[in-house]
């Protein structure tokens, strides 16, 4: 498919899990491919976020690729949730394995992408200043690759360490004795608070949204669960993927009110105590779409955290009352709650005293000074667009990717956005992405897009682009689904509400992973429905 002017046949940006598969996927079609990392070597968000208590929240058995049964079968994972630093060997095994780094250009990070009509390609560049022109582009810049990070008055006169939990240094920061400072208290907040207190001599944590988080209950596989897995491997993909989240299912009845309040006490206590995100907030199938249901869930784990926390003030702070639980991302701790009980922690609640000012040694609220050696930003991210918007992304007459997503972002199946031929985004916003194993996402998406390319060469054609009426029909669908749930209510980086000016809009499809790959299939099956196919 290599063109007349040594254009290549797909760039693929971006080496975590989604970039690596698609070199794979593509590359054994026979097409010619090229990637490009902004980072030194594959893993992308986990190579990236190496900051210490850093843990996938998807079972380990679930959360790797399933297009192999041999790569499936000789990799053992050590732990139910692995540390960042085990999926991160887990992907450079992969790419060992498939040799893809031969395919890829390190610390390349891409700035610009500009569709070409008349040579129907993508001119893509690299702030190393290399260009390269291709077919198509395949956008595998991740959902959460794109930091937040505020700009708070007086931070460049600090003079102790500013560190950011998604840009961990790499080299062993020893966090002995120091003041710390932890900023945010998402996920990223949430995994590293009880591992800083470990070793800080002293750590404020400044809390601007208190957050749900259950107990992971981390431990060995038990080794039975995982011999019957081994079993047969690939049925039990096949069965995950018949789950809403496309892991093992949690759900036990439909709604919350099936049950007597004693045995729902009982089932939530009984999730609590196996631990997982998968359980608490899917017990019942009505949990995120109806308030009450919700509201059971919500008011057993602040319980939880008023019998685990032992200061009054500090337990009120911790407890959210703003949002349904798992409307924003649910997070996964271990001992989060209990490490407010240590002498050497302090919460300073933001919603009570904001921060005004850092200065050269403390950071400064209303109330009070914080003095600190290190301050950690774990402030999150501008999430689902955010990637996109940093490679400068123009498609047909020039159009910006910002412009043609200026209310929010529109895509059709979250794959392909109008007026941008050629392009594909792997779990891009309008696809259920962050909502479900994102693995199983990324292969189910590279595959459907690895088809379609084959079916465009089999058939002669070189361009496509989704038809715009076809792209509204899927954003109204991701719209209507979303308001069926109670996920709309949350100020949250689903919503787009953590980056000031950011349109507000759910950006993900929470139907659910097997209805979407089934409309996916639907479009396939009935000849690309909703494509413009061209030659
Ligand atoms: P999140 O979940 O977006 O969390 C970021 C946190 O930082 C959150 O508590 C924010 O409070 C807080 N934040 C953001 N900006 C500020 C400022 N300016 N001042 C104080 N606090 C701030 O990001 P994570 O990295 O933790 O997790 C992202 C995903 O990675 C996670 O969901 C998993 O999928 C893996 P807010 O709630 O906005 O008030």
């Amino acid at each position: 498919m290599t063109g007349q002017d040594n254009r290549i046949d797909a760039i693929i940006v971006g080496a975590g899990f989604g970039g690596m598969y698609a070199i794979h996927r593509l590359r054994s079609m026979g097409l010619t491919v090229r990637g490009f990392e902004a980072a030194e070597d594959v893993g992308g968000t986990w190579w990236w976020n190496c900051y210490p208590g850093a843990r996938c929240d998807v079972e380990s058995l679930d959360y790797c690729y399933g297009f192999d049964e041999a790569l499936l079968d000789e990799w053992h994972w050590s732990e139910r949730f692995a540390t960042q630093a085990e999926v991160l060997r887990y992907a450079m095994h992969v790419a060992e394995r498939y040799r893809l780094r031969d395919h890829i250009t390190f610390n390349a990070r891409v700035d610009g992408c500009t569709w070409d009509e008349d040579a129907q390609a993508w001119t893509v560049s690299t702030e190393l200043g290399e260009t390269v022109r291709a077919r198509f582009l395949i956008a595998a810049t991740g959902c959460l690759s794109k930091p937040n990070r505020p700009d708070l008055h007086g931070l460049d006169d600090f003079a102790g360490d500013i560190l950011f939990t998604q840009a961990w240094p790499r080299e062993v920061f020893d966090l002995s004795g120091k003041r710390v400072g932890v900023i945010g208290t998402g996920s990223s907040g949430i995994q590293s608070i009880p591992v800083i207190a470990q070793k800080a001599a002293h750590l404020t944590v400044f809390q601007r949204t208190a957050n749900f988080t259950l107990p992971a209950v981390n431990r060995p596989i038990f080794a039975d669960y995982e011999a019957e897995i081994r079993a047969d491997y690939l049925g039990h993909r096949r069965e995950i993927l018949q789950n809403k989240a496309a892991t093992v299912k949690q759900t036990i009845a439909e709604s919350a009110f099936d049950l007597s309040d004693d045995e729902r006490e009982a089932a939530y206590e009984d999730k609590w105590q196996r631990g997982g995100a998968g359980g608490i907030p899917v017990l019942f199938a009505d949990s995120l779409t109806s308030p009450a249901s919700n509201e059971e869930a919500a008011r057993f784990v602040r319980r939880k955290i008023s019998e685990i926390v032992d200061d009054p003030e500090a337990t009120e702070s911790l407890t959210p009352r703003d949002h349904p639980i798992a409307t924003k991302r649910i997070c996964l701790d271990t001992d989060y709650y209990a490490t407010f009980n240590r002498p050497n922690v302090t919460l300073v609640d933001l919603k009570k005293t904001p921060i005004e000012r850092v200065s050269e040694g403390a950071v400064h609220t209303a109330s009070a000074d914080y003095p600190l050696d290190v301050i950690v930003f774990a402030t999150g991210f501008d999430a689902m667009t955010g990637p996109l918007r940093a490679m400068n992304v123009r498609g047909a007459d020039g159009m910006k990717i910002e412009q043609a997503w200026a209310d929010g972002p529109r895509t059709f199946l979250g794959l392909m956005v109008a007026g941008f031929p050629n392009l594909f985004t792997i779990t891009g916003p309008g696809s259920p992405s962050v909502m479900v194993n994102m693995i199983a996402a990324i292969e189910q998406h590279v595959n459907w897009i690895a088809a379609l390319i084959d079916h465009m060469r089999e058939t002669g054609k070189t361009r496509v682009e989704p038809q715009a009426a076809a792209q509204e029909a899927w954003v109204d669908e991701v719209r209507r689904v979303a308001d069926a749930t109670l996920f709309p209510l949350a100020n949250s980086w689903y919503n787009g509400d953590n980056i000031a000016g950011k349109p507000r809009m759910f950006m993900a499809y929470v139907g659910g992973y097997p209805a979407y790959a089934e409309r996916c299939e639907e479009v396939a099956g009935a000849g690309y429905a909703g494509l413009e196919l061209s030659a």
